[in-house]
């Protein structure tokens, strides 16, 4: 449990991840995180197929959050993106965040922004989009994670937690210990990501995970639909948070 959650909560016996989260006499809303399976795009993972395609498919299977993160895309084109994924995601029951562009989240009504380490710090993103926006942050540290809720986000993506071809960037995988430990020192759900497969769905969230964020196991999946159902049933499986 982080610091700053002692400090402002030390009483109170919280429900985790949503609800109402008492600071100093004053209630706030707290938004819902409710999904365990966070798909972040990539379309030159895709096997050769439209991203659009390939995103539908996640849907029909049940799929119901997804992360646009197309880093190699200007302005223009990621706002058509943005676009046809909102109205993909109209008819599902379906998350729609968008990676770093906080200028997007507002103009397109995203229902969330995700934050890279070098973004926007979350309380100046929290000063544009309010609460009705949801703020998810990348971490690559337990330190990362802890200032993320001290900061007020409302979950953190902690990674590379394996190997992964998808991002060698960030040096060595932090493995399974780390983030247990990563677990214990917050409130907010943490999700694993970087090399998750089913089988290390398993694993993380056995290790205390309350989701897994993914690019290749889904999106490079021969049958998505079927990715999809195997990650959302080992997701779901394990109930330690
Ligand atoms: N962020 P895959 S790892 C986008 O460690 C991303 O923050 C990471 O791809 C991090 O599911 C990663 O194919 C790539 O391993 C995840």
């Amino acid at each position: 449990m982080s610091r700053c959650y002692l400090l402002t909560a030390q009483h109170s016996k919280l429900p985790t991840h949503n609800s109402q989260l008492i600071t100093q006499n004053i209630f706030f809303r707290m938004p819902s995180i409710d999904f365990r399976l966070y798909l972040v795009t990539d379309r030159h993972q895709t096997q050769g197929r439209p991203l659009l395609s390939v995103l539908a498919r996640f849907i029909d299977a049940g799929g119901t959050a997804i992360q646009v993160r197309e880093r190699d895309l200007n302005t223009g084109q990621l706002m058509a993106l943005l676009q046809d994924v909102q109205c993909l995601a109209r008819s599902a029951r379906m998350t729609v965040f968008i990676n770093d562009r906080v200028d997007l989240a507002t103009t397109m009504n995203t229902d969330g922004v995700h934050l890279r380490e070098t973004s926007l710090p979350v309380p100046a993103v929290r000063d544009v989009v309010g609460s009705s926006h949801l703020i998810g942050v990348s971490a690559h540290s337990i330190d990362g994670v802890v200032q993320a809720e001290c900061q007020g986000a409302d979950f953190v993506v902690l990674g590379p937690i394996y190997e992964t071809p998808s991002k060698r960037g960030y040096g060595q995988p932090l493995g399974l210990a780390m983030l247990e430990r990563a677990c214990h020192r917050v409130n907010i759900p943490v999700f694993a990501i970087g090399g998750i497969s089913i089988a290390r769905a398993r694993e993380v969230r056995s290790a205390g995970a309350f989701g897994v964020a993914v690019i290749s196991a889904i999106l490079a999946a021969a049958d998505v639909a079927v990715a999809t159902h195997e990650m959302l049933n080992a997701v779901a499986e394990t109930t330690t948070r």
